[in-house]
């Protein structure tokens, strides 16, 4: 019986915690360019010109750089569709989801 109601107040408070949040990372490559990276942070993340053009300078030199942040089905749709666009110009742009923390 203790064993039960525990098991209930365990799911009670999954239930009640907030969605889990993930980012959208860009990694850097030595191929891909610039000005598609900018344009893809302009179209896919709603940043503005300059906003793009900082992320995408911080990804050039720090490795990473994060493109949003939205709950899993969001954040796995941009993710896909960060990776299709650069398929699809030949580029080898990749892209990572990482959880937050909260
Ligand atoms: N490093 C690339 C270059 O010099 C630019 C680049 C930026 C590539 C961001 C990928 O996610 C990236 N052309």
């Amino acid at each position: 019986m203790a064993i039960e109601i525990e098991r209930r107040r365990q799911s009670v408070q999954e239930e009640l915690r907030p969605p889990p949040l993930y980012r959208v990372v860009l990694l850097n490559d030595d191929f891909t360019p610039m000005d598609f990276v900018t344009q893809l942070l302009k179209s896919l993340f709603h940043k503005s010109h300059e906003e793009a053009e900082r992320i995408m300078l911080r990804i050039h030199h720090h490795g990473r750089g994060v493109g949003g942040v939205y709950p899993f089905d969001i954040a796995e749709t941009k993710q896909y569709q960060v990776l299709a666009s650069g398929r699809e110009h030949g580029h080898p742009l990749k892209c990572i989801l990482e959880e937050e923390e909260r």
